[in-house]
């Protein structure tokens, strides 16, 4: 069976809402990023990066949740959780979940997590360069109402987490970022989101 390793509210939640989508059967393991289980060596023996999420899967193990959420995706295709059928459009599925995890995932976990936390010039001009980032979500990178468009796919999913913690830090300005909060709660009103928010011990922001 698959089983996905997650830390509750970190970007893992994408692939565990992958997984919630698929309907597949998976366990769930639960990694403390502050009791630093993610460093151990039985983890390590898992994901040398020594970061979540990692998926067990009967070929091996899947890191990086843009990898990830494209796998779940061609092995369950019936699902239509991504545009599998269509090379173009897959392309650009995973050009913006790789955009996510490479830019604006990094942008977001240098002004959120840094630590000692960021202050004066450092910390203004993080949070700059974070808006820059929703800004061209907002501007286009979301087609709408989901992310490519009529369709929710796997990459609603993704975005989400980062909506949340924009949100959660108050940088989710409901007049400059109305699409991303209605977008925001748009996935959260899912089930599937729902259900997997429940199993991290988390509520909807
Ligand atoms: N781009 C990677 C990012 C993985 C990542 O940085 N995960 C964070 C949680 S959001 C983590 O496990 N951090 C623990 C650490 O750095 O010690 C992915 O999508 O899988």
């Amino acid at each position: 069976m698959l089983k996905l390793y997650f830390s509750p509210g970190a970007c893992a939640m994408a692939s565990h809402i992958a997984l919630e989508e698929s309907g597949a059967l998976y366990d769930a393991v639960r990694i403390d990023l502050k009791k630093g289980e993610q460093k151990t060596p039985a983890y390590l023996a898992i994901n040398p990066a020594g970061v979540t999420p990692a998926l067990e899967t009967e070929r091996g193990v899947i890191t990086q949740n843009a990898a990830i959420l494209g796998f779940i995706a061609q092995t369950r295709p019936q699902q239509n959780l991504a545009p599998v059928g269509d090379p173009f459009r897959m392309a650009r599925f995973n050009a913006f979940n790789g955009w996510l995890g490479s830019s604006l995932h990094p942008a977001m976990g240098r002004l959120l997590f840094s630590r000692p936390p960021l202050e004066g010039e450092a910390r203004t001009e993080a949070v700059e360069a974070v808006l820059v980032k929703l800004q061209l979500v907002e501007d286009g990178l979301l087609e709408g109402p989901w992310v490519m468009g009529d369709t929710y796919t796997l990459a609603d999913g993704y975005l989400m987490v980062f909506e949340r913690w924009a949100r959660g830090a108050d940088l989710l300005d409901p007049g400059r970022f109305a699409g991303l909060n209605a977008h925001l709660d748009r996935v959260q009103g899912r089930a599937a989101v729902q259900r997997v928010l429940e199993a991290e011990g988390l509520d909807a922001v």
